[in-house]
């Protein structure tokens, strides 16, 4: 890879201040996307200098944060050594190029934790670094570091945004009684802890179904926040039926993507309205599936759309489909300890052959979360 040259001996204060610089890129979370959210600690003699983490799109990038706080601290970056999360990029993007800022400034070394995928990067911001003389040590901390970036990364390297299906079921498995009465399942931790995954993404997709029955806004609302980044709202809605009094029309939050088929776009007066209300509707019919849309090419659609992770709050109809089609990478569950005994299930799917036919999720982690469960399953 183009990475292969590079020195991978650190020491064990080099792991510590890396702890730092990614506990920075975690404040970048919100805000960063579709940027990658990087964090950045600069060091002299054992002491810190300075630290930053990525602004906004458009705004500077981690290392140029970091520097200005050195500097505001009225001490200068030369000499010293910077650890940063990412890869600092080496290309004139909506910023200049942070390999050179950190030349420019005189870094006598630089510590990256994994490398950025970006083909206008990809070891390039390395290479300019020890071009110009400056010392690069690659690969502390390198899978908490890709793990930060997870989206990112998916989206550079497969072309497609990191999918995560959430959902909220009783421990017998169900997301509502049989009349369809849903609120509420899982007690108030987790619906916040729910929120502040949506908080974390590019997008919130969701089906006609759950805009008719529970007209959601589907928006971020974070205590004490005001400005925060608002992910785009995507609906797959074939037939054209998203009501243009829909709140996730009338409430503020991101932009609105209706996705539908051609039969769909046939209702010219309603997909008027809805573009009239602020929508963007956009045809992707399924060529296997007449009359469905085309699941995969929307996540294409939204990579271009520089969607890093989507954030699946669907019924049983899209959360099945998806599913079926092996587009999910994550599975976000929340489960409550009553039990229903009859009710609705999260997804609609053809049950597999046999019990050990069911495709085997990874589970990645378990927690509590205040009287319910958390379990955040991965794709094998
Ligand atoms: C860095 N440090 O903190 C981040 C980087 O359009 P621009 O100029 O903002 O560049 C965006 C690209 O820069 C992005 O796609 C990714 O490759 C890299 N992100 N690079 O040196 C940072 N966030
Ligand atoms: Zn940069």
């Amino acid at each position: 890879s183009g990475y292969d040259g590079f020195s991978k001996e650190f020491t064990e204060e080099d792991v510590r201040w890396m702890r730092l610089a990614l506990a920075e890129a975690q404040k970048a979370k919100r805000i960063s996307p579709p940027n990658p959210s990087v964090g950045a600690v600069i060091v002299r003699d054992g002491r810190l200098l300075g630290a930053g983490f990525t602004q906004q799109t458009g705004g500077p990038h981690a290392e140029v944060m970091a520097m200005r706080d050195v500097e505001a601290r009225g001490e200068t970056v030369e000499g010293a050594t910077v650890y940063v999360t990412l890869e600092p990029c080496s290309h004139y993007g909506r910023t200049p190029p942070c390999a050179l800022a950190l030349i420019e400034h005189r870094a006598a070394r630089v510590v990256v934790a994994t490398g950025d995928p970006n083909p206008k990067v990809a070891g390039r911001g390395l290479r300019m670094l020890e071009e110009a003389g400056v010392a690069v040590t690659f690969g502390v901390l390198s899978d908490e570091a890709y793990e930060t970036n997870l989206g990112f990364m998916t989206r550079m390297t497969r072309g497609t945004p990191w999918v995560r299906l959430k959902a909220a079921t009783t421990l017998d498995g169900f997301i509502a009684l049989p009349d369809g009465c849903s609120q509420w399942i899982t007690g108030e931790a987790a619906r916040a802890d729910g929120h502040a995954w949506r908080a974390v993404a590019g997008a919130i997709l969701t089906g006609i179904g759950t805009v008719l029955a529970d007209d959601p806004q589907m928006n971020v609302r974070l205590p004490g926040e005001t400005a925060v980044r608002q992910p785009l709202r995507v609906v797959v809605d074939r037939h054209l039926e998203t009501p243009t009094g829909a709140k996730l029309l009338t409430t503020p939050g991101g932009r609105v993507l209706i996705v539908t088929t051609s039969e769909g776009a046939s209702h010219v007066e309603r997909r008027a309205a809805l573009e009239a209300a602020g929508a963007e509707v956009i045809v992707l019919d399924d060529a296997e599936r007449a009359g469905y849309v085309d699941l995969g090419r929307l996540l294409i659609e939204l990579a271009k759309r520089e969607v890093n992770e989507v954030h699946v709050e669907a019924g049983a109809g899209l959360s099945g489909a998806l599913l079926s089609a092996d587009l999910v990478d994550e599975l976000l569950w929340y489960v409550a300890p009553c039990v229903f005994g009859a009710g609705l299930s999260p997804l609609r799917l053809s049950p597999p052959a046999s019990p050990g036919a069911a495709p085997r999720w990874r589970v990645r982690e378990t927690a509590p979360l205040g009287g319910d469960i958390r379990i955040i399953c991965r794709r094998n």
